[in-house]
């Protein structure tokens, strides 16, 4: 150990939809905790990831994107993005290079001035551009807002993350370890089992349903043989989206099933049985009562 004092604290992660920020958690965090996709809104609740040095521990959270919410649960997802701005020492504000600065980020910046958070801006997705093209980025995020540092880096390729999360910890006080060194989550297992499953839906669906799924875990425990049971459940708002889910003969279930049990087993580290059910629950994303059983509070 060395004399310096050990330092920790908050950071959000935010950023428009699709811009990579759950991506750059997981490898922050070198796990996979917060699930990916190319849909928009793929993030709805804030999830918590630690990492932790010899000198220092950074708890992120990875927000749901900021955007102008349409329905309740998009209002949910609002709130929880605006309010992880003021519980934090510092903020990553993610954007993707390859698009242009769009009303979301301007509507981001709007809210970033609101407080007082040292912001970074984080310049994502730079292996798909060329290097001479990111001057001119900068310079127009630039005139924008007075960013504390700006650092760009391909959060998929780990490209200039080491450098993002020095200068990070700079900015951090002195402060105790949150978490213990091995722990990456404040999430139970459940949560991050019932993601994966619905990270598969997202993966193999389309339009309408990505936004229309929720998966509940009803059942979680080790059997007498050694293996992890898991019951879950798909929850979607109409009839005719159960039939899609299912899929002909029930292929679409048994390849989200077989996927989904992949990623739980490396998770768990154990060997799993994962049973799913699907069921409707009409118009749920605007029942504010069925919100609050699927576990979206404040
Ligand atoms: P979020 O909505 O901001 O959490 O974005 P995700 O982390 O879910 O990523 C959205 C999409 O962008 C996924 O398909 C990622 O693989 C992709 N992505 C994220 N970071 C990078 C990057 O640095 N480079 C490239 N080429 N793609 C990225
Ligand atoms: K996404
Ligand atoms: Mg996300």
């Amino acid at each position: 150990m060395s004399n310096s004092k050990f330092r920790s604290g908050f950071v959000a992660i935010i950023g428009r939809p699709n811009v990579g920020k759950s991506t750059l958690m997981n490898h922050l965090i070198g796990q996979k905790i917060a699930i990916m996709s190319d849909k928009p809104q793929t993030t709805r609740n804030k999830i918590h990831g630690v990492y932790t040095t010899d000198e220092a521990q950074i708890v992120f959270l990875d927000t749901p994107g900021i955007h102008k919410p349409q329905s309740k649960l998009g209002d949910y997802m609002f709130k929880t993005a605006e309010s992880a701005l003021k519980e934090v020492e510092a903020a990553l504000f993610l954007v993707d290079v390859a698009e242009g600065i769009g009303g979301g980020d301007r509507f981001i910046i709007e809210q970033l001035k609101k407080v007082k958070t040292p912001v970074f801006l984080v310049l994502n997705k730079i292996d798909k551009i060329e290097p001479e093209k990111l001057l001119p980025i900068i310079t127009e995020y630039k005139d924008l807002y007075d960013f504390a540092e700006i650092v760009p880096i391909s959060a998929l390729q780990g490209n200039n993350v080491e450098t993002l999360l020095a200068q990070l910890i700079r900015y951090l006080p002195e402060g105790p370890q949150y978490y213990p060194a091995d722990q990456v989550t404040d999430h139970p297992e459940q949560f991050v089992c019932a993601e994966l499953i619905r990270e598969k839906i997202l993966h193999l669906t389309r339009e309408e349903i990505p936004h229309s799924i929720a998966v509940q875990i009803e059942d979680m425990r080790v059997q007498d043989n050694g293996v992890v049971y898991i019951g879950a459940v798909i929850y979607v708002e109409r009839d005719s989206q159960k039939g899609i889910i299912i899929g002909k003969k029930g292929s679409l279930l048994k390849e989200v099933g077989k996927l989904a049990r992949n990623d739980i087993e490396s998770l768990l580290g154990s060997r799993t049985f994962l049973e799913l059910w699907v069921k409707v629950k009409k118009d749920w994303r605007n029942q504010e009562r069925i919100l609050k059983d699927f576990g979206f509070r404040h």
